[in-house]
């Protein structure tokens, strides 16, 4: 069982360079719109300092799924790749709602935007396209999805067979389940906007703002500012990480060709780079055009800290979605050598119980107490765990 996160936006924006960026898959690639019409689950990994040089002995781990390198973990999750949203999709327009449905899938989505401002909002190639265009309509087009599954709620609710007498959030959570909500959170959010719980009572403004809202808690959404590698990137994202209509926005700078082009030197052994690393060091034998190039993605990774293809991918999932990353053990090599083999992501809110159940259903029963392992402290049921915590779950079997 892994994260789930997706990589939305309209077509021609990066989202298959990012991906191929991220996973070292081959997805195609285009500068035309719809390169991709089916959409690509692939495995891509979030960075975890690694606990093992704080334990005795500073023995090197031995991960079971995903790799360490220079003592940084890299655990797998699922990166999906689906395909370009154009504005009036939710009423089939471009390839159709198909991969809206695709979209509920994931846990936590990555709006993959173009900074450059080199495609229009269809992504045919244009000049000077004002990248704010592009998010507020993704933000419409899932509003308006959730607001005909809302109004399909309403209408459930009305001509059902309880009249006006049951409960409307269990009508809506039952429509909206897709989305992962449930009756409390729709309840919550219908007083949060100070509404009765009566349909009959609320305007068009009303139900588009109760749409808005439940899309909000129930996708969290970061935007990756792709192309940064170019000069007209670099200064849309200065205006909009300033302009004060976009506070609500996690905007991450990102180029994929610079994270594309880092991964491949390094695999060719021209350069040295930990994938998401602000840094890489020239290793090899390099032509005077790779060395240029190079040196042209060194500037961008200075100013910004890296490519930022990794840290959109955790800043959605640590952040956004909010989650961490536990690893089982006692802070000792197995006598084969074996060591924090795992490192798991759980919820933000997972305790140490929560944890054993995760681990398996027999070890969440069993359940006595888990073991901090740095500190040797026992942790009870209801503890919340932090992230990279170290714990050893005692049972009962
Ligand atoms: N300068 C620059 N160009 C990029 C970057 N990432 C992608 N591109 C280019 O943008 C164009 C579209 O890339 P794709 O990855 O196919 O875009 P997409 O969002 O998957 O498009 P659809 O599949 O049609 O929805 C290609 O020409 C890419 O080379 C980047 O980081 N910098
Ligand atoms: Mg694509």
């Amino acid at each position: 069982m892994s994260y789930k996160i997706g990589l939305v936006g309209k077509p021609s924006v990066g989202k298959s360079t990012l991906f191929n960026a991220a996973t070292m898959n081959d997805v195609p690639e285009g500068a035309y719109p719809f390169t991709t019409i089916d959409p690509s689950v692939g495995e891509a990994y979030v960075r975890v300092d690694c606990a093992a040089p704080e334990f005795d002995g500073d023995h090197d781990c031995t991960p079971n799924h995903g790799f360490c390198r220079d003592g940084v973990r890299y655990v797998p999750v699922k990166l999906v790749d689906v395909a370009g949203l154009v504005p009036g999709a939710h009423e089939g327009r471009g390839l159709g709602n198909q991969f809206l449905t695709d979209l509920n899938e994931a846990d936590v989505l990555v709006h993959v935007v173009d900074f450059s401002g080199t495609t229009d909002i269809e992504g045919e190639q244009t000049e000077g396209h004002d990248p704010r265009e592009d998010i507020d309509f993704l933000e419409e087009e899932l509003d308006m999805w959730y607001l005909d599954i809302l109004e399909k709620g309403i209408e459930r609710y009305e001509t059902g067979y309880h009249g006006a007498d049951g409960d409307v959030e269990t009508d809506l959570a039952e429509q909206m389940s897709a989305f992962r909500t449930n009756e409390d959170e729709i309840k919550q959010v219908i007083l949060s906007l100070d509404l009765e719980l009566d349909p009959e009572t609320w305007d068009d403004e009303d139900r588009a703002a109760l749409a808005r809202e439940i899309r909000i808690r129930t996708k969290p959404m970061i935007v990756a500012a792709n192309k940064m590698d170019t000069p007209a990137a670099q200064d849309n994202y200065d205006e909009i990480a300033s302009d004060p209509e976009y506070d609500h926005l996690t905007v991450v700078p990102a180029s994929a060709h610079a994270e594309k082009a880092l991964k491949t030197a390094d695999e060719q052994g021209a350069v040295e780079y930990r994938p998401g690393a602000a840094e890489f060091e020239i290793a090899g034998d390099v032509s005077d055009e790779q060395a240029a190039g190079l040196e042209q993605i060194r500037g961008f990774v200075d100013d910004f800290g890296g490519t930022g293809v990794q840290s959109a991918l955790e800043t959605a999932l640590f952040e956004e979605f909010g989650a961490k990353a536990i690893f089982p053990g006692t802070g000792k090599p197995r006598d084969n050598g074996e060591f924090l083999q795992d490192c798991f992501i759980l919820p933000d809110d997972a305790t140490a119980e929560d944890f054993a159940y995760f681990l398996h259903s027999d070890i969440g029963e069993g359940f006595l107490h888990g073991i901090d392992a740095r500190s040797g402290r026992q942790v009870g049921a209801d503890t919340d765990l932090d992230h990279r915590d170290v714990v050893e779950v005692v049972t009962t079997n």
